[in-house]
Protein backbone atom coordinates (compact mmCIF):
# COMPACT_ATOMS: atom_id res chain seq x y z
CA UNK A 1 0.00 0.00 0.00
CA UNK A 2 1.33 3.52 -0.86
CA UNK A 3 1.42 5.72 1.97
CA UNK A 4 -1.72 7.48 3.38
CA UNK A 5 0.20 11.14 3.70
CA UNK A 6 0.30 10.58 -0.65
CA UNK A 7 -3.42 10.24 -1.64
CA UNK A 8 -5.88 8.93 0.71
CA UNK A 9 -8.68 10.93 3.26
CA UNK A 10 -9.68 10.17 6.54
CA UNK A 11 -13.71 10.62 6.63
CA UNK A 12 -14.60 10.51 10.67
CA UNK A 13 -18.92 10.50 10.39
CA UNK A 14 -20.96 11.58 12.86
CA UNK A 15 -19.50 10.74 15.82
CA UNK A 16 -22.13 12.76 18.00
CA UNK A 17 -23.29 12.84 21.02
CA UNK A 18 -27.26 11.41 19.77
CA UNK A 19 -25.51 8.82 18.09
CA UNK A 20 -23.89 7.50 21.37
CA UNK A 21 -24.66 5.99 24.61
CA UNK A 22 -25.73 6.30 27.18
CA UNK A 23 -28.32 9.22 26.38
CA UNK A 24 -28.29 9.84 22.87
CA UNK A 25 -31.60 10.27 21.38
CA UNK A 26 -30.44 7.74 19.20
CA UNK A 27 -27.76 5.72 20.51
CA UNK A 28 -25.71 3.30 18.47
CA UNK A 29 -24.64 0.06 20.49
CA UNK A 30 -20.63 0.80 21.58
CA UNK A 31 -20.83 4.28 19.90
CA UNK A 32 -18.58 6.07 21.87
CA UNK A 33 -16.22 2.98 22.67
CA UNK A 34 -14.53 3.16 18.59
CA UNK A 35 -13.25 7.07 19.62
CA UNK A 36 -9.86 5.80 20.77
CA UNK A 37 -9.23 3.54 17.37
CA UNK A 38 -10.50 6.54 15.56
CA UNK A 39 -8.02 8.62 17.40
CA UNK A 40 -5.27 5.88 16.46
CA UNK A 41 -6.32 7.00 12.71
CA UNK A 42 -6.66 10.39 13.21
CA UNK A 43 -2.77 10.65 14.49
CA UNK A 44 -1.76 9.05 11.01
CA UNK A 45 -0.49 11.25 8.28
CA UNK A 46 -3.51 11.16 5.98
CA UNK A 47 -3.35 13.93 3.20
CA UNK A 48 -6.90 14.97 4.18
CA UNK A 49 -8.95 14.50 7.30
CA UNK A 50 -12.55 15.53 7.73
CA UNK A 51 -15.30 14.53 9.93
CA UNK A 52 -18.95 14.90 9.07
CA UNK A 53 -22.08 15.90 11.61
CA UNK A 54 -25.81 15.13 11.02
CA UNK A 55 -26.78 18.20 11.40
CA UNK A 56 -31.04 18.36 10.70
CA UNK A 57 -33.35 21.39 11.70
CA UNK A 58 -36.20 20.42 13.99
CA UNK A 59 -38.64 19.37 11.70
CA UNK A 60 -36.38 17.70 9.16
CA UNK A 61 -38.56 14.86 7.34
CA UNK A 62 -36.24 11.76 8.78
CA UNK A 63 -38.09 12.71 12.19
CA UNK A 64 -41.08 10.07 13.28
CA UNK A 65 -42.30 13.34 15.21
CA UNK A 66 -43.45 14.97 11.82
CA UNK A 67 -45.46 11.94 10.15
CA UNK A 68 -48.18 11.80 12.67
CA UNK A 69 -49.21 8.02 13.65
CA UNK A 70 -45.61 6.84 12.24
CA UNK A 71 -43.03 4.96 15.17
CA UNK A 72 -39.75 5.94 14.97
CA UNK A 73 -37.33 2.57 14.08
CA UNK A 74 -40.26 0.90 11.85
CA UNK A 75 -41.93 3.05 9.96
CA UNK A 76 -40.74 4.47 6.37
CA UNK A 77 -41.26 7.39 4.47
CA UNK A 78 -40.74 7.85 1.06
CA UNK A 79 -39.29 11.36 -0.70
CA UNK A 80 -39.05 12.44 -3.75
CA UNK A 81 -36.73 14.35 -5.56
CA UNK A 82 -37.95 17.99 -4.56
CA UNK A 83 -36.51 19.39 -7.21
CA UNK A 84 -37.51 16.87 -9.82
CA UNK A 85 -39.63 18.54 -12.65
CA UNK A 86 -42.81 16.44 -14.69
CA UNK A 87 -44.02 13.47 -13.69
CA UNK A 88 -40.91 11.09 -13.13
CA UNK A 89 -38.74 11.35 -9.76
CA UNK A 90 -36.54 9.48 -8.04
CA UNK A 91 -37.74 8.38 -4.85
CA UNK A 92 -36.16 7.18 -1.87
CA UNK A 93 -37.92 5.07 0.66
CA UNK A 94 -36.13 5.24 4.09
CA UNK A 95 -36.85 4.81 7.98
CA UNK A 96 -38.18 6.96 10.30
CA UNK A 97 -35.84 8.00 13.56
CA UNK A 98 -36.47 9.79 16.88
CA UNK A 99 -35.89 13.56 16.97
CA UNK A 100 -31.65 13.42 16.31
CA UNK A 101 -28.55 16.12 15.82
CA UNK A 102 -30.83 19.13 15.97
CA UNK A 103 -28.66 22.03 15.06
CA UNK A 104 -27.62 23.94 18.41
CA UNK A 105 -28.43 20.92 20.59
CA UNK A 106 -25.92 18.68 22.85
CA UNK A 107 -27.16 16.13 20.63
CA UNK A 108 -25.78 17.48 17.55
CA UNK A 109 -21.85 17.72 19.02
CA UNK A 110 -19.25 15.94 18.39
CA UNK A 111 -18.35 13.60 21.22
CA UNK A 112 -15.75 14.97 23.40
CA UNK A 113 -13.40 11.60 23.18
CA UNK A 114 -13.00 12.50 19.61
CA UNK A 115 -9.76 14.35 19.03
CA UNK A 116 -10.58 16.76 16.79
CA UNK A 117 -7.38 18.79 16.37
CA UNK A 118 -5.94 17.44 12.90
CA UNK A 119 -9.71 17.61 11.15
CA UNK A 120 -9.35 20.20 7.84
CA UNK A 121 -12.91 20.70 8.18
CA UNK A 122 -16.33 19.73 9.39
CA UNK A 123 -18.84 18.56 6.85
CA UNK A 124 -22.56 19.65 7.88
CA UNK A 125 -25.30 17.64 6.18
CA UNK A 126 -29.35 16.91 6.39
CA UNK A 127 -29.46 20.30 6.76
CA UNK A 128 -32.45 20.86 4.04
CA UNK A 129 -35.52 19.71 6.18
CA UNK A 130 -36.99 17.90 2.59
CA UNK A 131 -34.71 15.23 2.04
CA UNK A 132 -32.42 12.61 3.76
CA UNK A 133 -28.81 12.95 3.96
CA UNK A 134 -27.02 10.22 5.14
CA UNK A 135 -23.95 10.38 2.83
CA UNK A 136 -21.11 12.91 3.10
CA UNK A 137 -21.54 13.68 -0.38
CA UNK A 138 -25.47 14.96 0.03
CA UNK A 139 -28.77 13.66 -0.44
CA UNK A 140 -29.53 11.08 -2.71
CA UNK A 141 -30.86 13.27 -5.85
CA UNK A 142 -29.10 13.68 -8.69
CA UNK A 143 -31.50 14.06 -10.85
CA UNK A 144 -31.10 17.17 -10.66
CA UNK A 145 -28.90 16.75 -7.74
CA UNK A 146 -30.15 18.46 -4.57
CA UNK A 147 -27.89 20.04 -2.44
CA UNK A 148 -24.59 18.43 -2.74
CA UNK A 149 -21.62 18.98 -0.12
CA UNK A 150 -18.47 20.39 -0.70
CA UNK A 151 -16.75 16.95 -0.53
CA UNK A 152 -16.31 16.25 -4.29
CA UNK A 153 -14.34 19.48 -4.46
CA UNK A 154 -12.85 19.20 -1.83
CA UNK A 155 -11.17 15.30 -3.05
CA UNK A 156 -10.35 16.93 -6.27
CA UNK A 157 -8.64 19.86 -4.73
CA UNK A 158 -6.64 17.22 -2.38
CA UNK A 159 -5.76 15.29 -5.11
CA UNK A 160 -6.86 12.25 -3.44
CA UNK A 161 -7.01 8.90 -4.67
CA UNK A 162 -8.10 6.59 -1.50
CA UNK A 163 -11.18 7.27 0.78
CA UNK A 164 -11.24 5.47 4.22
CA UNK A 165 -14.72 5.04 5.65
CA UNK A 166 -15.01 5.37 9.99
CA UNK A 167 -17.91 6.15 12.00
CA UNK A 168 -21.68 6.24 12.63
CA UNK A 169 -23.50 4.51 11.98
CA UNK A 170 -21.91 1.56 9.76
CA UNK A 171 -25.72 0.43 8.23
CA UNK A 172 -26.23 4.24 7.67
CA UNK A 173 -24.05 6.93 6.96
CA UNK A 174 -20.24 5.09 6.84
CA UNK A 175 -22.16 2.92 4.45
CA UNK A 176 -23.83 5.51 2.15
CA UNK A 177 -20.88 7.29 1.90
CA UNK A 178 -18.38 4.75 1.54
CA UNK A 179 -20.92 3.73 -1.48
CA UNK A 180 -20.69 7.62 -3.18
CA UNK A 181 -16.82 7.25 -2.90
CA UNK A 182 -16.56 3.91 -4.59
CA UNK A 183 -19.33 5.60 -7.31
CA UNK A 184 -17.01 8.64 -7.52
CA UNK A 185 -14.26 6.57 -9.01
CA UNK A 186 -12.20 7.01 -5.25
CA UNK A 187 -10.57 3.36 -4.09
CA UNK A 188 -12.53 3.39 -0.95
CA UNK A 189 -12.10 1.48 1.77
CA UNK A 190 -14.02 0.99 5.43
CA UNK A 191 -12.69 0.73 8.79
CA UNK A 192 -14.50 -2.45 10.19
CA UNK A 193 -13.18 -1.69 14.32
CA UNK A 194 -13.64 1.79 14.08
CA UNK A 195 -17.43 1.83 12.97
CA UNK A 196 -20.93 0.23 14.46
CA UNK A 197 -24.03 -0.66 13.49
CA UNK A 198 -27.97 0.59 14.26
CA UNK A 199 -28.44 -2.93 13.46
CA UNK A 200 -25.81 -5.22 14.58
CA UNK A 201 -27.07 -8.41 13.75
CA UNK A 202 -24.77 -10.49 11.81
CA UNK A 203 -27.55 -10.94 9.05
CA UNK A 204 -28.00 -7.60 8.80
CA UNK A 205 -23.90 -6.33 9.42
CA UNK A 206 -23.68 -9.80 6.08
CA UNK A 207 -26.37 -7.54 4.13
CA UNK A 208 -24.78 -4.37 4.09
CA UNK A 209 -21.40 -5.70 3.76
CA UNK A 210 -22.57 -7.38 0.29
CA UNK A 211 -24.51 -4.07 -0.61
CA UNK A 212 -21.55 -2.35 -0.54
CA UNK A 213 -19.35 -5.04 -1.84
CA UNK A 214 -21.29 -4.63 -5.11
CA UNK A 215 -20.01 -1.02 -5.66
CA UNK A 216 -16.39 -2.19 -4.74
CA UNK A 217 -16.43 -0.86 -1.47
CA UNK A 218 -13.13 -3.19 0.28
CA UNK A 219 -13.46 -3.90 4.38
CA UNK A 220 -10.42 -3.09 6.16
CA UNK A 221 -9.23 -3.33 10.04
CA UNK A 222 -7.54 -0.48 11.45
CA UNK A 223 -4.33 -2.69 12.63
CA UNK A 224 -3.43 -3.37 8.75
CA UNK A 225 -3.44 0.60 8.05
CA UNK A 226 -1.44 1.13 10.93
CA UNK A 227 1.52 -1.28 10.35
CA UNK A 228 1.54 -0.08 6.00
CA UNK A 229 2.08 3.52 7.76
C1 LIG B 1 -27.62 8.42 10.76
C2 LIG B 1 -29.76 7.71 11.10
C3 LIG B 1 -30.25 8.99 10.94
C4 LIG B 1 -26.17 8.10 10.70
C5 LIG B 1 -28.08 9.72 10.58
O1 LIG B 1 -25.33 8.95 11.01
O2 LIG B 1 -25.85 6.93 10.34
N1 LIG B 1 -28.48 7.43 11.01
N2 LIG B 1 -29.39 9.98 10.67
ZN1 LIG C 1 -30.10 11.99 10.76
Amino acid sequence: MPSVAEDAALAVIDMQEDFCPPDGALAVSGGRDIAPVINQLLALPFKLKFATQDYHPKDHCSFASQHPGKEPFTSTHTIRNPEAVGDEAEEQTTILWPDHCIQGTRGCELIPELDTSSLQCIIKKGGDRRVEAYSAFGPPFREPAVGMSDLPNLLKASQIKRVFVCGLAFDYCVKCTAIDAADAGYETFLVEDASKAVDQGEGAIAANKGEMEQHGVKFIRSNAIIKTT
